[in-house]
């Protein structure tokens, strides 16, 4: 499969496994789950046929790993904007974690720290590199660095979602350092 047609098909998969799953009619369960076979029906019946083949390659190459596949059910591994339940143990973090944004979001953020936004949780990298990978989907990036560590010292609950993204409810400001 081509690089294009892999990035297609892994968009269609975030917009029905993370957002928008009743566009095609599926249902996904508490934990973000559905068969594999439902999807590459429910996708196929709207138009956009993903064979089981090029399914299980996006699952495996994704470089980001963003889905997983168990019991022959499929879910995106974070990212969701429906509710799921994603069970994932709390998990002692690294010292620091880093957070990749754009300047036009820092006085918000200086203010409120940072919050999920759209997403059920903030969105931490374990480095520096993705941090700025993840801040230049929006302009040229700015990293924050977050301290991880204080924070749970301090009773804040962190987890790691399957694809080593680290998800905490809210980093209040005052565990952030900004970029002078
Ligand atoms: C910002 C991608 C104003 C925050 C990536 C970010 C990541 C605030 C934006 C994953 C704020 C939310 C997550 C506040 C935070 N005021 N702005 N108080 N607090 N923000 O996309 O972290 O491709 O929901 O800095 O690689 O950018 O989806 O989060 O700029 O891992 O697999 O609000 O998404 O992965 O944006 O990205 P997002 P994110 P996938």
């Amino acid at each position: 499969m081509d690089e294009r047609r892999m990035v297609r098909v892994s968009k269609y998969l975030a917009r029905h496994l993370r957002h928008d799953p009743q566009r095609i009619g599926l249902t996904l369960d508490a934990g973000g789950w559905v068969e594999v076979a439902e999807l590459l029906r429910a996708a196929a019946e709207h138009g956009f046929t993903i064979t089981p083949e090029e399914l299980k390659e996006v699952v495996a190459a994704n470089d980001k790993r963003r889905y997983a596949i168990e019991d022959g059910r499929i879910r995106a591994s974070q990212g969701h904007s429906v509710p799921v339940e994603l069970d994932l143990p709390a998990l002692e973090p690294p010292e620091v974690l880093y957070h990749g944004t754009v300047g036009r979001f820092v006085t918000a953020i200086r203010r409120e720290g940072l919050r999920p936004m759209s997403r059920h949780h903030v969105h931490l990298s374990p480095d520096r590199e993705t941090a700025t990978r993840v801040g230049a989907r929006r302009g040229a990036p700015v990293v924050l660095v977050v301290a991880a560590g204080m924070m749970h010292a301090d009773g804040h609950v962190f987890r790691r979602s399957a694809n080593g993204v680290w998800l905490a409810d809210h980093v209040p400001p005052g565990y952030l350092r900004f970029p002078s």
